[in-house]
């Protein structure tokens, strides 16, 4: 780090010329999404839903790496708040950008737009998805968002295609967040059903049956394509397969390209992506199947009900002498599910995934700390999960009054210099990792930290829920981490050096923390996962589970990387107007918003 300050010290003193652009008519950004709120139908059902673009997902965004790209973003709600979080990708130069409010930003306030600085990191090349990070919003407001390969692409395939997985709920996100907050609390309800594409069957009563219908994934003869799939669920872990496509070669996990990984089914936690390289049949072997659809069978795993939905992957047979069989109906399911998918897997693809290059893979001996994140279910009065005995949220401050989440986000409290939100790294260190006057977790650019996630049976004072477990997917903000895989009961530093022996463990921004049963004893830890990160980008990153109901019920971390010097790039008078909720960075229908671009600081 030492070799960085004379080129920071030069910065600073660069940084004070960096011009305010007005963003009038002529500027023109890269791409443009609208945030709305509509009673639309969808899987046959109504409801009133946050979508992008008119559309839930929004539309699949293709861009380049290594280039800066500007994204406004209007939130046409006239009464929500809302952000966008790219998530996946790292916008340590662009502190503003992270899309998450409370923590990097103030949220884009009702009838107001945002102008996202990004650049997408040099060998990003791949898959993720861009959603809201208030409230619920997220199980709709969303779309795919592919970083595109800049030279030669690793595998080859003739096309591509996007499987991104939603869920369908029947009641709006701030009824479900209002209910989850309250002291009166009221469960979501698990979903109606799984949406690929923005295509489903409710597995309740339809109201508009000209949207219960599946989605259609055509394809043709002797290819072979690149499947990306995008785990969008807010709720469910789901396992996946074709009928007659076992095939499948896994070649990236959450952005970074792996060795080809074969798997006869995919299981997904929310906030996951894959890409997998498919080959479809010839005429010949489709001749001999007798058919031209195939179903693609979706179900819920480890949530106490169980939905099964569909897909059709359906061939074109042009310039095949066979004649087309009979259509799969794509407005009904079924009577029989066609596939028998395995129950959990508990570790799926861990330690089997390999990096396709060198990773600079972090060794035990270079580990300078580890902190231990105890994750659990606890009611005192409301129902909350706890990390390290914080709950930690973005809003709903008046149904949780009592919890002390500060109000202001870090990254603007740390440019106003207010020392009740600097976070103590010295005070941290004694406290399980976690300030406890600031609820963040410091880290130091330079160290490399071994974080261990711990499943916990509930503290729970009824009996129904006592002892109560949950599977987790765990989500890293910033920059990746290297995923050091899994295992039941309680993590021990043998058990996980013995089971990372020989294997090459893969850069991943999501991974699962595994419940192995239903229900434990109350405070017995039960599954645990690992992960080691290299402390580089310097930033307010949040680190959470990414259960959209666990979210709002408090299961966050919020880090802060970096001391004040790494992450304050600019003085404190160019940025003043990301400082105030509604500050003139952002724009609405009478007034431009006025900006400073990170990019000129030439980061
Ligand atoms: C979203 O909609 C706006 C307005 O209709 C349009 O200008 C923009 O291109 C759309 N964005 C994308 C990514 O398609
Ligand atoms: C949405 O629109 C449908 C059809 O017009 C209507 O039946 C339903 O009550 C509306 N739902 C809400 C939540 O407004
Ligand atoms: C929007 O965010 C601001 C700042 O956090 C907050 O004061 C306000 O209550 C929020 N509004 C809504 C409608 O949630
Ligand atoms: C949502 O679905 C559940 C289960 O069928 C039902 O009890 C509830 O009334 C539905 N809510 C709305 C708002 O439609
Ligand atoms: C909390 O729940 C109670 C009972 O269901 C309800 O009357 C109240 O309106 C809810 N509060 C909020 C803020 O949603
Ligand atoms: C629909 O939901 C019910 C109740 O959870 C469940 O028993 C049934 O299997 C579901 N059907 C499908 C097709 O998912
Ligand atoms: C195709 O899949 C079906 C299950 O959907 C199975 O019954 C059948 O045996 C499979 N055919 C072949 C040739 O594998
Ligand atoms: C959490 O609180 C419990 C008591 O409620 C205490 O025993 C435990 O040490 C605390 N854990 C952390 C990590 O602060
Ligand atoms: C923050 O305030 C302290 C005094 O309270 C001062 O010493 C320090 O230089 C300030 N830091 C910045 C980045 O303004
Ligand atoms: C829990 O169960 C025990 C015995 O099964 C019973 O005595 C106790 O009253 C129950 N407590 C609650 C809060 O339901
Ligand atoms: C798993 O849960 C079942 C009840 O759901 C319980 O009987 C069993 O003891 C549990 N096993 C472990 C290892 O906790
Ligand atoms: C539009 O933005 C300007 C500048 O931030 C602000 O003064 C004005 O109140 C805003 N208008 C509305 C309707 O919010
Ligand atoms: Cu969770």
């Amino acid at each position: 780090m030492i070799f960085f300050l004379p080129i920071l010290a030069c910065l600073l003193s660069l940084a004070t010329a960096l011009t305010q652009h007005v963003h009038d008519a002529s500027f023109i950004p890269d791409a443009v999404l609208h945030v709305t709120a509509k009673n639309v139908s969808a899987g046959g059902v109504y409801r009133l839903t946050t979508l992008v673009n008119g559309t839930s997902p929004g539309p699949t965004l293709h861009l380049p790496e290594n280039k800066v790209i500007w994204i406004r973003v209007y939130n046409d709600m006239p009464d929500k708040n809302t952000t966008m979080h790219w998530h996946g990708l790292s916008q340590a130069a662009y502190p503003f950008s992270d899309g998450t409010p409370l923590a990097s930003q103030w949220p884009i306030p009702p009838l107001h737009f945002f102008d996202y600085e990004l650049q997408l990191e040099k060998g990003s090349a791949g898959t993720y998805f861009y959603h809201s990070h208030v409230g619920f919003q997220a199980s709709s407001a969303t779309g795919a968002l592919i970083v595109k390969d800049s030279g030669k692409l690793p595998y080859q395939y003739h096309g591509e295609r996007i499987v991104h997985i939603t869920e369908l709920w029947n009641q709006s996100d701030s009824i479900i967040e209002r209910g989850l907050t309250n002291t009166t609390f009221k469960w979501s309800g698990e979903s109606l059903a799984f949406m690929v594409n923005g295509n489903g069957i409710s597995n309740y009563s339809v109201a508009d049956p000209s949207t219960a219908s599946v989605d259609v994934i055509d394809v043709k003869p002797s290819r072979s394509y690149r499947f990306r799939f995008i785990g969008g669920t807010a709720l469910s872990l789901v396992a996946m397969a074709f009928e007659n496509h076992t095939n499948l070669e896994v070649i990236e996990a959450d952005g970074s390209y792996t060795k080809p990984t074969p798997t006869e089914f995919l299981q997904i936690g929310n906030g996951q992506r894959y890409s997998v390289l498919f080959k479809t049949k010839s005429c010949k072997e489709l001749k001999t199947l007798g058919k031209t659809d195939f179903y693609f069978q979706i179900e819920t795993r480890e949530r106490p009900a169980m939905n099964r939905d569909y897909a059709i992957l359906r061939y074109s047979t042009d310039g095949c002498s066979i004649k087309p069989s009979s259509a799969l109906p794509t407005n009904a399911y079924p009577k029989k599910a066609p596939l028998t998918l395995p129950p959990t897997v508990n570790g799926f693809l861990d330690y089997k995934l390999k990096p396709l290059k060198d990773n600079n893979f972090p060794t035990c001996k270079e580990v300078t700390r580890r902190v231990t994140i105890n994750m659990q279910q606890v009611l005192d009065g409301y129902i909350l999960w706890q990390d390290n005995n914080v709950s930690w949220v973005q809003d709903s401050f008046d149904t949780l009054p009592h919890l002390t989440t500060p109000r202001k986000p870090y990254l603007v409290s740390l440019y106003e210099n207010e020392t009740a939100y600097l976070p103590s790294y010295t005070a941290a260190v004694k406290n399980a990792g976690v300030d406890p006057e600031t609820q963040t977790f410091p880290a130091k650019i330079g160290e490399v930290v071994e974080i261990i996630l711990q499943n916990y049976g509930a503290r729970a004072i009824d009996n129904e829920t006592a002892g109560g477990l949950d599977a987790h997917p765990w989500h890293a903000h910033g920059k990746h981490f290297y995923d050091l895989g899994a295992g039941p009961g309680k993590w021990s530093a043998d058990v996980m050096e013995q089971q990372l022996h020989g294997t090459t463990p893969v850069l991943r921004d999501t991974t699962m923390v595994y419940r192995y049963n239903a229900t434990t004893q109350p405070n017995q830890a039960s599954g645990w996962r690992a992960w080691r990160l290299r402390i580089e980008e310097p930033g307010v990153w949040m680190i959470h589970c990414h259960t959209l109901q666990h979210m709002i019920m408090g299961m966050q971390t919020v880090w802060v990387m970096g001391d004040a010097k790494d992450i304050l790039t600019v003085p404190k008078l160019e940025v003043e107007g990301f400082l105030t909720y509604g500050g003139n960075v952002y724009g609405n229908a009478t007034h431009h918003p006025t900006r400073i671009h990170f990019s000129e600081l030439g980061l």
